[in-house]
């Protein structure tokens, strides 16, 4: 096989890496189509994981190509701040169409991460706004994930991803996570039990009285954390606790949004409608960094108030609803419409839950859990060696030409939704073979 000159890896320090075992065997992806990379030594790499749960119809489709070659001739940069351009209002009002019942308001950002600033600083100035300012706290929960600036950090609950950066937000709590391996384990679909662990809203409420509680943010299912899929009933009772509080719900729908669990977000597909919903990732299929929080109406209104000519909100990033973003979210959009990709997880999470699930009884397989097209496998750690399992079945599957990825000692799998059957197969079987070999 040739070898081909790689760039010198030295200077650039990359994100969430390892990047002293990277730079001595690196993993350099040059194109992508489809359902496959290819890597700089020329292989087919089988992308299952989305290249990171965004890119959900496939790679180099060639509507949203062609959709942003012709946006970067045509406009290349609207300044966003008192001024606007066409396909801006458009996609807010085409995500309006497909988001939940009442989530008609549409504020753009450029990542997963921002989203969760934004719908933060919404919740407190919301509730500012209403009379209510004394509502300063946040609620996350453990093994939350929502990205890694200071209010997401805040919230958030992998400690890895917390313990370095001193005493993050003030005035932040955490509701226990619904993982219970003792209770739900190989659960195929949402498991039986902990929907009462929602109640656990009612002892922080009790601790430290609802009035001073502004929002609580979770994923309706873990991603980043390890595919935690919620218990049956989790989410509603805790819709149910928040309204009775007059506490802000914010589902983060970055890596749930856009088809992932069977309909456009997670939910449609619970039937529980948050007061704030964060998306980025799939929202432009991964082509062009964007985000943005939905809002129910009366959350907008509150804050439209005051003499006309003032600002309402004193938030936004220069590249809020940039404009290829905006056009790369649009054919997103239409791909996702045309190839009815919204719900195809649904069709197809039988069949990949079914095969998932044969890995139960594979060496060190301790969990096996899915829903739509995500699925999880938990691994026994190797003892005084966390993570090392997962990492090395990682690099087993990269070696088979299979992309997947792992957290702890979870490996997950969250496959573009244009996958076929064989796909999901190759997927799995990487993961059989890799097993069977480790220590
Ligand atoms: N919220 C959630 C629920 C996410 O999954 C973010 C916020 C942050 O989005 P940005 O665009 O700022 O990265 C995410 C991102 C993983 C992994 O391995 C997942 C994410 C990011 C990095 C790694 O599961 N999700
Ligand atoms: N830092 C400085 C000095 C800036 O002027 C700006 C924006 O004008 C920012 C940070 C924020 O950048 P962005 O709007 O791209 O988030």
């Amino acid at each position: 096989m040739s070898t081909p000159t790689r760039p010198d890896l030295d200077a650039y320090w990359m994100p969430f890496t390892a990047n002293r075992q990277f730079k001595q065997s690196p993993r350099l992806l040059t194109r992508a189509d489809g359902m496959y990379f290819t890597d700089d030594q020329g292989r087919q790499i089988l992308d299952g994981v989305a290249g990171l749960w965004c890119v959900n119809a496939g790679h180099n489709r060639p509507r949203i190509v062609r959709a942003i070659q012709e946006q970067a001739a045509e406009l290349d940069f609207a300044p966003p701040f008192q001024m606007g351009h066409p396909k801006a209002f458009e996609l807010a009002s085409r995500l309006a169409g497909i988001a939940p019942e009442g989530m008609n308001k549409v504020f753009f950002t450029n990542s997963g991460s921002e989203s969760v600033e934004t719908a933060l600083k919404i919740a407190l100035a919301y509730h500012r706004a209403r009379g209510e300012g004394q509502r300063t706290r946040l609620i996350g929960r453990e093994r939350g994930y929502h990205g890694v600036n200071f209010g997401g950090m805040s919230v958030g609950g992998m400690v890895a991803n917390r313990k370095m950066f001193g005493t993050l937000l003030a005035g932040v709590d955490h509701l226990r996570h619904t993982h219970d391996i003792v209770r739900n384990a190989f659960s195929v679909g949402l498991p039986a039990h902990g929907a009462e662990l929602a109640d656990d809203l009612e002892r922080l409420v009790a601790l430290h009285d609802a009035s001073t509680i502004a929002a609580v943010i979770v994923e309706p299912v873990a991603g980043s954390a390890g595919v935690l899929i919620p218990p049956q009933g989790y989410l509603q009772r805790l819709r149910e606790i928040c309204d009775r509080h007059g506490i802000l719900l914010i589902f983060d729908e970055v890596i749930t949004g856009f088809g992932r669990t069977g309909q456009a977000f997670a939910a449609q597909t619970f039937g529980v409608t948050p007061d704030l919903m964060t998306v980025a990732k799939g929202l432009t299929n991964g082509c062009v960094p964007m985000g943005a929080v939905l809002a129910q109406q009366r959350i907008h209104d509150a804050f439209m108030t005051g003499p006309d000519h003032l600002i309402e909100f004193f938030h936004g990033y220069t590249y809020s609803a940039h404009p290829l973003a905006c056009a790369a979210g649009l054919a997103t959009l239409d791909t996702y419409a045309e190839d009815g990709l919204l719900t195809r997880a649904a069709e197809l999470q039988g069949y990949f839950a079914e095969q998932l699930h044969a890995l139960r009884g594979e060496p060190h397989v301790i969990d096996v859990r899915n829903l739509g097209l995500v699925g999880g496998v938990e691994l026994s750690p190797r003892a005084g060696e966390p993570t090392r399992r997962a990492f090395e079945t990682f690099l087993d599957c990269w070696q088979q030409g299979v992309l997947i990825r792992t957290t702890g000692d979870i490996l997950a799998l969250s496959p573009p939704l244009i996958a076929e059957r064989e796909h999901l197969d190759r997927m799995i079987d990487a993961i059989r073979v890799a097993l069977r070999r480790l220590k």
